[in-house]
């Protein structure tokens, strides 16, 4: 964890924005975050107690308590972000981060929320989901004047409902969010037992569209963005969700993409247990091992975690399990397009085609242009994992240590307990009746495909781009 504390000087600050100068003087610390790991969860050091939440591949923000509030420094500026080994965006974002640091407070806590602006244009805060007087809603226009750069402006309000929220701005906000511009909020319940578990994950779903070769993400995507992510990380880049064997576990998830999420877990169902409107009663839930998330809304899924091993977490949507790819790919699976592309490469070098056996890109050589990641990777106990984008594990191991989240490595399967290649003798495999005894052959990929003749998708440069 790196923690490189900015210290902002009262001087700098006075006369900004609604904070007054004698407030202005004495604003809090915004301490800030440059590393993309997972920090430990925060203990509260003061305030009522609570069971703090982990962030994946992000942080909690630390407070400071005066006369009974809980005061916290937000700076909304330019920031960099690995999304994975390998790829950097620059990013806005709130303390050094994309997203911003995880706010937790207690079921009736008062709250002041400094909000100072170091970017180039105006923005506000939205505190998505909290019950607050209209006017700490942070709709610019609406219920205040945007917050012009340099300025700081103060929200107060009392957590009045335990339960999962998001902060993002309500300002240019097609530009705003999709620079990254979010972040996490988790009221917990004034009595720690309720609706306690042993492990609680919190990230934000969301999504970029930058250009292989670019750092920027394009702000005008609306649909086809090209980096799914979690809390702006993308696979192999996501940290595991570590938990204990017998653990209850909490995964929270808000989504601030333009498109819905149906994530799932393998060997293990669940129930959603709450909404951003608070929690589900008990006889309302029923079981699933995939949920969808909808625009702008949260989901906070439970589990007892009772199956050890390394278990997929992803969102269903194949495409959003990818990286930075080109889509406008035709299906080559059966034709033979053997030494065709190695002569358009001679005319374009960084041409490339579709597997003639599939799409999977495992014995393929591309030379990838600067700052992107490879579509399909990730590499496994058992080789090449071909995913990307919103997909990380949740590993399920015995005999942890309570509030140990390091990643124990991979799963030690118990013999005969694991897929293995067959040898023997196969059983006839019985045909549906009418069925021709062999398959009939296929006809010439000549005659029923429209690109028989290579004329194919081709593309220069970054070969990866839309
Ligand atoms: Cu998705």
């Amino acid at each position: 964890m790196t923690n490189r504390r900015s210290f902002l000087t009262g001087a700098a600050l006075i006369g900004a924005g609604m904070a007054s100068r004698a407030g202005a003087a004495s604003l809090p610390e915004a301490p800030q975050q440059s590393g993309a790991a997972t920090a430990p969860p925060l203990l509260p050091p003061n305030g009522r107690p609570y069971n703090p939440v982990v962030t994946l591949n992000g942080w909690s923000l630390p407070w400071r308590m005066k006369d009974g509030v809980k005061e916290f420094h937000l700076v909304a500026e330019p920031v960099e972000r690995e999304l994975a080994p390998g790829m950097t965006a620059r990013l806005w974002g709130y303390n050094g981060q994309s997203p911003g640091p995880t706010i937790e407070v207690v079921e009736g806590d008062r709250v002041r929320i400094f909000v100072t602006n170091k970017l180039p244009e105006h923005t506000s805060m939205h505190w998505h989901g909290q019950i607050l007087p209209c006017g700490m809603d942070g709709v610019t226009g609406l219920t205040q004047p945007g917050i012009q750069p340099g300025k700081t402006f103060v929200y107060e309000f009392v957590a009045k409902h335990a339960g999962t929220f998001m902060y993002h701005p309500h300002a240019d906000e097609m530009t705003q969010m999709a620079m990254g511009m979010m972040g996490f909020w988790v009221t917990h319940p004034k009595d720690p037992a309720q609706h306690a578990v042993d492990r609680d994950f919190v990230f934000l779903l969301n999504a970029y569209d930058i250009e292989p070769g670019s750092y920027k993400p394009k702000t005008n995507t609306m649909l086809d963005f090209n980096l799914w992510t979690f809390n702006s990380r993308a696979f192999p880049g996501i940290d595991p969700m570590v938990v204990r064997k017998g653990d209850r576990v909490r995964i929270r998830a808000g989504n601030l993409t333009m498109t819905n999420h149906p994530i799932h877990l393998h060997g293990h169902t669940f129930e959603v247990t709450g909404t951003d409107g608070g929690w589900v009663r008990p006889s309302a839930r029923w079981p699933e091992v995939t949920t969808d998330i909808a625009v702008g809304q949260m989901r906070a899924i439970e589990f007892i975690a009772d199956n050890p091993g390394d278990w997929a977490f992803h969102c269903h949507k194949s495409h959003h399990t990818m990286n930075a790819m080109g889509h406008n790919v035709p299906n080559l699976i059966g034709v033979d397009h053997s030494g065709v592309a190695e002569k358009i490469n001679r005319l374009v070098p960084d041409y490339m085609v579709m597997g003639d056996k599939g799409g999977s890109m495992g014995g393929m050589q591309m030379p990838l242009p600067e700052n992107t990641l490879p579509m399909m990777t990730g590499e496994g106990p058992f080789g090449g994992i071909e995913m990307g984008g919103m997909f990380t594990t949740v590993k399920v191991r015995e005999g942890l240590a309570r509030n140990d989240y390091k990643d124990p490595g991979w799963y030690k399967h118990p013999p005969g307990t694991l897929a293995r290649e067959w040898t023997g003798e196969l059983p006839a495999a019985p045909r549906a009746p009418g069925a021709p005894a062999t398959p009939a052959p296929s006809p010439s990929p000549a005659q029923d495909n429209p690109h028989h003749n290579h004329v194919m998708e081709v593309k220069r440069g970054g070969s990866h781009q839309h």
